[in-house]
């Protein structure tokens, strides 16, 4: 794996998210509703031992609705606190109640207003989910990871105050495969991996899970994850000079179209996947 997947600056988050979490009552944990498993980083999940936590499966929206009620109750039964959420739609009074359920439980320490610390890894949504509960473009949000560089508190109310964290990945990765999901939904920075090999194992995928997405977008008659990108050049009419197709651009375009949700409400991993299982 290159040296970048881990830059410099998200040591210095880890470090800080460390120094944070004594101050705060509960931790959100947002993960990419696409890939519950793939988006939530192992090395945060064992910062996070003993302190209240609510994980939350952001980009709902964006995700299969029927897997989504499945992870749901797989993570319950693995007595996880999780709830779906999207930031683009409103579910601001759902999240705010499970956020004082929880801390009511763990009984408030503090007589001044309940302080949530908000973490997961980049791109995730953690900046927009905040938004969503502030009423206001409050945090700074952008479609590529890595938008939020340092902590920043805001203010829901008098009773609660939310942390930014910028987004944390963990330090190794834990898998291919996991590499492909996270790039897929945009988590890890393109250059990371080669996005020719990202958009055939999309495609793969989406061959697997949804391949009417497919058919509808590009036209595909295929079962080739190759032909697939083929197909997405010659319906964009993405061609080289000279006459042949421009795959590169291909690729990128696909990727780009699955991430802003264009071919519809699709989820990458299930819970009975071998290696997604905790
Ligand atoms: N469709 C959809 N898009 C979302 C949702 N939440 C966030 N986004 C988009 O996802 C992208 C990333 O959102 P951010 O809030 O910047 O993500 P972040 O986790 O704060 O990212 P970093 O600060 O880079 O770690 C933006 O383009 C958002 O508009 C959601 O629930 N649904
Ligand atoms: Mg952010």
């Amino acid at each position: 794996m290159p040296i970048q997947w881990f830059p410099g600056h998200m040591a210095k988050a880890r470090r800080q998210l460390v120094e944070r979490l004594p101050l705060v009552d509960i931790v959100v944990e947002v993960a990419d509703a696409r890939v519950p498993a793939a988006s939530r980083n192992p090395d945060l999940t064992a910062l996070l031992k003993g302190k209240e936590h609510l994980l939350v499966l952001n980009k709902a929206d964006l995700a299969d609705p029927v897997y989504t009620r499945t992870w749901l109750k797989v993570l319950r039964e693995r007595g996880l606190a999780v709830i779906d959420f999207s930031a683009k739609r409103d579910g601001r009074e759902k999240l705010l109640q499970y956020i004082k359920e929880r801390g009511a439980r763990a009984g408030w320490r503090r007589h001044g207003a309940t302080r949530v610390l908000v973490a997961g890894i980049p791109n995730v949504g953690k900046s927009a989910v905040i938004n969503r509960l502030v009423g206001r473009r409050s945090a700074r949000v952008g479609a590529r990871p890595g938008v939020t560089r340092g902590q920043q508190w805001l203010r829901v109310s008098a009773e609660l105050e939310l942390l930014d964290t910028p987004g944390l990945l963990p330090p190794k990765l834990v898998s291919e495969e996991i590499g492909y999901k996270l790039a897929a939904v945009g988590a890890i920075r393109p250059e990371v991996l080669p996005t020719e090999e990202v958009a055939l194992w999309l495609a793969d995928r989406l061959l697997k899970f949804k391949p009417e997405s497919l058919t509808e977008a590009y036209a595909t008659d295929t079962y080739e994850p190759l032909e697939v990108i083929s197909c997405v050049a010659r319906r964009r009419g993405l061609y080289l000079p000279g006459g042949r197709l421009d795959l590169e651009r291909a690729a990128a375009v696909l990727l780009h179209e699955f991430q802003e949700g264009r071919l519809g409400r699709i989820t990458l991993e299930v819970p009975e996947e071998k290696g997604v299982a905790e």
